[in-house]
């Protein structure tokens, strides 16, 4: 479904009476299961979509927000009326992917939204947690340009790719709770040996993007990367675990601050982590060979921190699905939520 700030309203309407209402429809018995204010899939998905209401509706006020709240908006702590996407957000469908921990009431979820009246598309990904039936953190991020995150990213293309996310084979071998903990655990932990095996399938996107490394001269890739699991991915000794454990999509997402430096990379500029020494050799010695040359314009190499939540996909033993999502910011920032 597409909202509109018109139909909004009525979502809204009809969203909160799903709210008010987590019972109806379960029987007696798991009614008895659950506690009081337990929130199912169904209210987890409905607040996620009151959320997305709520900015078209630019009115924050509507939402089931705590007494006390947590929010980012791109790493800034901010109420959510200062927010810009409360002011810019113009059409923003149901989430193109959902991933929702019933558990510790968290969800994560992400979309292409327009915003003003923008033509071109921005990603939005956001993670909320939920207490009481009530958003007690709200952790959003929007890619308007490749500016903000140093990495490849599509709008456009993330529908579609996130299309194989949300629907795994049915009679899949789903992971336990326990294995995508383990696989939370070792995302920034490169001294953890647990081994990953990595499907031939595993779709791979920076910010919604099938990635295609063309190379600062031109002359790289054309065709899209892999997933894999490096033996030189990014540490974070202070990584915020199982954020979002979704059993039944087997999803994990992951929090990490990843301290790294923005390469001129061609005409554009890329980031990357600094415990990634090999690929940062590789730029500086392109870049030294390129400054020799005296005849192009070239960012200077600059220190930046990039705040990610790292999201993979785990079913019938292997890894599915990889994304990198982040937002950078300058040298040494720490993260709000750690
Ligand atoms: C990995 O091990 C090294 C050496 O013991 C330690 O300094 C580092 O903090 C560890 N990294 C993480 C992410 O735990
Ligand atoms: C979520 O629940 C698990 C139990 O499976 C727990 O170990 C984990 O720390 C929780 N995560 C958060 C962020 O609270
Ligand atoms: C810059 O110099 C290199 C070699 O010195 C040359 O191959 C290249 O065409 C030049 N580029 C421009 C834009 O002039
Ligand atoms: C508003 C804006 O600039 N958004 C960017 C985010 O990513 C998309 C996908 O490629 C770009 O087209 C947009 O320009």
């Amino acid at each position: 479904m597409k909202f509109s700030v018109a139909t909004a309203a009525a979502a809204f309407v009809f969203a909160l009476g799903g709210v008010a209402m987590p019972a109806a429809g379960l029987t007696e018995k798991s009614v008895s299961l659950i506690s009081k204010n337990a929130c199912s899939r169904d209210c987890m998905t409905t607040i996620v979509d009151q959320v997305l209401a709520s900015m078209l509706l630019h009115n924050p006020e509507i939402l089931p927000l705590a007494p006390t709240y947590y929010a980012t908006e791109n790493s800034h702590p901010t109420a959510l009326g200062m927010m810009t996407l409360w002011r810019t957000v113009t059409s923003a469908g149901s989430p193109t992917l959902l991933a929702i921990d019933t558990i510790n009431g968290s969800a994560y979820f992400s979309l292409d939204v327009t915003e003003g009246s923008e033509t071109k598309k921005s990603v939005l990904w956001a993670r909320i947690k939920v207490v009481d039936r009530q958003i007690t953190q709200l952790e959003l991020y929007v890619n308007r340009s490749r500016g903000d995150h140093g990495f490849s990213f599509s709008a456009v293309e993330l529908p579609r790719n996130y299309e194989r996310w949300m629907s795994p084979p049915a009679d899949r071998q789903k992971a336990t709770r326990a294995v995508l903990e383990s696989l939370s655990a070792a995302t920034f932990n490169p001294n953890d040996t647990l081994s990953v095996a990595v499907a031939e399938e595993c779709q791979f996107t920076e910010e919604g993007w099938s990635v295609i490394d063309p190379g600062p001269d031109g002359d790289g890739s054309t065709t899209p990367l892999g997933c894999s699991w490096r033996h030189d991915r990014p540490a974070d000794a202070d990584a915020r675990l199982n954020l979002v454990i979704d059993e039944q999509y087997g999803i994990v997402v992951t929090g990490a601050i990843i301290p790294g430096k923005i390469y001129p990379y061609g005409e554009i500029s890329a980031f990357i982590p600094n415990d990634m020494k090999e690929a940062q050799a590789q730029q500086d010695k392109w870049l030294a060979k390129k400054q020799a040359s005296g005849n192009m314009s070239l960012l200077a190499p600059t220190a930046a921190t990039g705040e990610t939540l790292q999201v993979l996909q785990f079913y019938n033993g292997k890894l599915q699905g990889q994304q990198v999502m982040l937002y950078l910011s300058g040298p040494d920032m720490q993260s709000a939520w750690s």
